[in-house]
């Protein structure tokens, strides 16, 4: 029996999709080139449009985003459980050109629209009193859909000390996470061309070649770019031959998330669902925010059991439930998983009374320990052609889908600065500093005065100063050659994010009400020794684009400029014009419980039976990367957990791989390929710079 509110959700959803579909002539193609109707298209991929789905599921997946799609099509992959996932935002499909050609994450951005849940921290005191936007994908895919498509990998040494942070964290460390990055990736060599024009080194051994995530290089490139790994060797940052292998440091053209056949971003959707034949046991559904998780009545008070999950289209919609058998799975990003638990009633205990939902669980953690990569550039004049005109020049308005190897460039050269790059030998008085800082700051910077939360915090910081004395890297330096000229001015940035911040913020719900945003304050740059790892980013940043033979094209500095000098001024400049670069995790950090933990090694959410979060939430430290491909390898070591505990799948070590595309060819790269650098062979092209003004909003990108 179909509730009332279901069968209501069928009629508004099927009639919606009746909209949707009615006017479209377009043509589409099944697996032997007939011709099909587009509805059928559609539900092959398991994707249901018409809004008729189950009284009931083995898995319920909250969030149809990067962590929560891999999720599901792996657990699908076991015909004899049934999966839902229940998505807040809409699928995408209105807007497939703005997701899948790659430069139009700069051209044609869904930044600010209704694909981007469009979030505002607090006022932040040490940003100038500024809110920080924090956009977020609201859409199937979520983040992966909107984000730069950096594809990096934290290192070793950093992975390894989260899975030291836990009992049972060996299913955390280096080993584990490689293994299941690798899983999740189909890595592409790149062409010849590309790589002596970038100047590339990689290390096929490094990567995956069978897995559903494309890993890749554009297919246009800038000759600037084979540039950029010089300019950092002349300021002693090295060259890194495999940055994907552990360790992470140095400078690189880093991949990106690009599938090559069709210079198409490769996304949690395109690359974990679309290419899935119909499976009878996965159903997707858009439009579908989830209120609360329902748990069953008399479960015992430690060990709560979920038995359903609410959902509803929109804020005044009538809310609708849907049975679970086996768990909930909750992957709503580093905002959205928090808020879902904290509005099932799951969270501190003084959170939960200010806005009268029941405490079931007790959690003070849930939403604290939250930190974020800030960053900021500096900007250099040129005289030479900007990513824009280039681009104003081309056609943009190819048919859907599309892209050229021109649309395919992204920003990708890159740099991850260890803590003597930035301080040289005074990193060793500045770290002292920091440990020897401990106590004052668990006592004053902690948004909470739970004991467990601050143990936690000071488990973050220890972790992290230990890590400082490392070469890790604390800083990357982003080349930025992409975005839309705002003026006439042709301009190239280089960009500064800090990676291993010793701030931690915390985010909670002020309303009931699902469909408003939470609170969000991450409390930037409380912590000092953050202002100082920036401000020293910032002036690397000034460094090399004062240096050959990146200096060769740069007229001069435009901003800060040469007002801004000493210390003071640049922690004051950087204070108005910093963001974030898209990074928040931690906020459901995988610690022990009385470190204010959220989760355990399994990812279940203590005080609950049959309840996990598995998304970039659950990290308890900040990595010196970008979030998808540690999301992508959480994600698939999430799928083989729980795998292993429902369906006798053996957890260990992915060697063999079950990708769930049909058929594939495989194609490994040349070993012949690998760790070539030859400097020598830079092709004499015509230098022609395309710098451009950066979209502000993509500061991080
Ligand atoms: C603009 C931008 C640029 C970025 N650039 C890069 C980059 O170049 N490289 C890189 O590696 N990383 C980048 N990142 C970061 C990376 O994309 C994210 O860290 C990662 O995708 C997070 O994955 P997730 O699964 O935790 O969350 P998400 O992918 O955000 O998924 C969460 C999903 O849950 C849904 N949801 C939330 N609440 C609810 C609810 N109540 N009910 C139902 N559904 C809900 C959301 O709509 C979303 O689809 C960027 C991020 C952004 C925003
Ligand atoms: C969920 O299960 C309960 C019984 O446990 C039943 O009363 C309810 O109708 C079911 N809900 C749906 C949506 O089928
Ligand atoms: C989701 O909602 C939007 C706005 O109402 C609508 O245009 C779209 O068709 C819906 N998507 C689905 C899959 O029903
Ligand atoms: C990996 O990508 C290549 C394209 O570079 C493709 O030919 C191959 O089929 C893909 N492999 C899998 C397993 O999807
Ligand atoms: C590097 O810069 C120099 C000087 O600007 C330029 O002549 C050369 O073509 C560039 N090389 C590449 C590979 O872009
Ligand atoms: C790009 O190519 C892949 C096959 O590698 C295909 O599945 C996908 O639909 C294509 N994307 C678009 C947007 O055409
Ligand atoms: C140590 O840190 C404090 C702030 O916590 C700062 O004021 C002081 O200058 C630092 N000292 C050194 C030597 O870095
Ligand atoms: C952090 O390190 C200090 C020593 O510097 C130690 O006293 C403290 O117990 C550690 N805290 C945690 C939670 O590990
Ligand atoms: C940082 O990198 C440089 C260059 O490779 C190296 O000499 C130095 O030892 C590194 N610093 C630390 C703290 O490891
Ligand atoms: C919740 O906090 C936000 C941000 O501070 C504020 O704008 C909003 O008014 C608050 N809502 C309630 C119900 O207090
Ligand atoms: C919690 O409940 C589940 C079944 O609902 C059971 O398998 C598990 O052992 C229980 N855990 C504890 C710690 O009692
Ligand atoms: C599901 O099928 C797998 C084999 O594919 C089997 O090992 C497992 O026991 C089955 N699980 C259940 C619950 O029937
Ligand atoms: C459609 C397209 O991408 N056209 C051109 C855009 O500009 C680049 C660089 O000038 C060309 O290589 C493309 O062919």
């Amino acid at each position: 029996m179909r509730s009332l509110g279901l069968l209501l959700a069928v009629v508004l959803l099927s009639s919606s999709a009746s909209c949707f579909t009615g006017g479209h002539r377009d043509i589409f193609h099944d697996e032997y080139g007939r011709e099909i109707q587009r509805d059928q298209a559609l539900r092959r991929r398991n994707i249901v449009y018409n809004g008729q789905i189950a009284n009931s599921y083995d898995f319920v997946v909250v969030g149809g985003g990067t962590a929560g799609l891999a999720i599901a099509s792996r657990l699908s992959e076991d015909s004899n459980h049934t999966v839902l996932v229940l998505e807040a935002g809409d699928t995408g499909d209105a807007v497939a050109n703005s997701i899948d050609i790659p430069g139009n994450a700069y051209y044609s951005s869904l930044l600010g629209s209704s694909y981007d849940w469009n979030y505002q921290t607090v006022v932040q005191p040490n940003a100038a009193n500024r809110q920080i936007t924090w956009p977020r994908g609201k859409v199937l895919g979520g983040s992966s859909a909107l984000n730069g498509m950096y594809a990096v990998r934290p290192s070793k040494l950093e992975v390894d000390a989260w899975g030291a942070m836990i009992p049972g964290g060996d299913k955390w460390n280096w080993n584990s996470l490689f293994a299941n990055m690798k899983k999740s990736e189909n890595f592409t060599a790149p062409s010849q061309e590309i790589q002596q024009e970038g100047n590339i080194m990689y290390d096929p051994s490094s990567h995956g070649t069978s897995g559903p995530v494309h890993v890749s290089y554009p297919g246009y490139i800038l000759p600037v770019v084979g540039n950029w790994t010089v300019t950092l060797e002349d300021i002693g940052i090295p060259f890194s031959a495999d940055a994907n292998g552990g360790d992470g440091w140095g400078g690189f053209i880093a991949t990106s998330t690009i599938n090559p056949t069709n210079w198409t971003r490769s996304y949690s959707r395109s690359a974990y669902i679309d290419p899935l034949p119909p499976r009878a046991n996965l159903d997707i559904l858009a439009n579908s925010t989830v209120t609360r998780i329902i748990f069953a009545t008399g479960s015992p008070q430690n060990n709560l059991s979920a038995n359903s999950v609410e959902f509803a289209t929109s804020r005044t919609a009538l809310r609708q439930t849907v049975n679970v058998t086996k768990e909930v799975i909750i992957a709503s990003g580093a905002i959205g998983s928090p808020q879902v638990l904290m509005l099932s009633g799951v969270g501190p205990s003084d959170v939960l009374q200010a806005v009268n939902i029941p405490v079931n669980v007790e959690l003070p953690g849930i939403g604290q320990h939250l930190q974020d990569h800030i960053s900021t550039q500096v900007t250099f004049q040129t005289s030479d052609d900007t990513a824009a005109s280039l681009h104003a020049a081309n056609a943009t308005n190819l048919p859907n889908g599309q892209s050229s190897p021109f649309l395919s460039f992204i920003n990708s050269a890159t740099a991850y600065a260890n803590i003597s790059d930035l301080l040289g030998s005074y990193y060793t008085t500045f770290q002292e500093n920091i440990t020897s800082a401990l106590q004052t700051s668990s006592s004053t910077l902690v948004p909470s005065t739970d004991t467990g939360v601050i143990a936690g915090y000071e488990a973050i910081y220890n972790t992290t100063v230990q890590l400082m004395g490392t070469p890790i890297g604390q800083m990357e330096i982003l080349l930025s050659l992409t975005g839309t000229t705002q003026s006439t001015d042709k301009v190239v940035a280089i960009q500064a994010a800090l990676q291993h911040p010793f701030s931690q913020g915390r985010l909670y719900i002020n309303s009931s009400d699902p469909f408003d945003p939470p609170v969000i304050d991450p409390k930037y740059i409380s912590h000092p020794a953050d202002i100082v790892m920036l401000r020293e980013g910032l002036k690397l940043a000034r460094i090399l684009g004062n240096t050959a033979p990146l200096s060769s094209a740069v007229i001069s500095e435009v901003s800060p400029g040469p007002s801004v000098q000493s210390d003071d001024d640049w922690d004051a400049w950087a204070a108005e014009n910093f963001g974030t670069e898209f990074h928040p995790s931690c906020s459901c950090a995988m610690l022990p419980q009385e470190q204010g933990g959220v989760v355990d090694s399994d990812l279940k959410v203590y005080g609950l039976a049959n309840v996990r979060v598995a998304d970039a939430s659950v990290f308890p430290i900040a990595f010196a990367a970008h979030l998808q491909m540690p999301t992508y390898g959480l994600a698939e070591q999430a799928a083989n957990i729980i795998r292993a505990q429902w369906n006798g799948v053996a957890l260990t070590q992915p060697s063999s791989v079950t990708p769930p595309t049909a058929t594939s060819t495989q194609s490994k790269p040349t070993e012949t390929n690998a760790k070539t650098s030859n400097a020598s062979s830079f092709p004499t092209l015509s230098i022609s710079f395309m710098f451009s003004v950066l979209i502000s909003i993509f500061l991080g990108l």
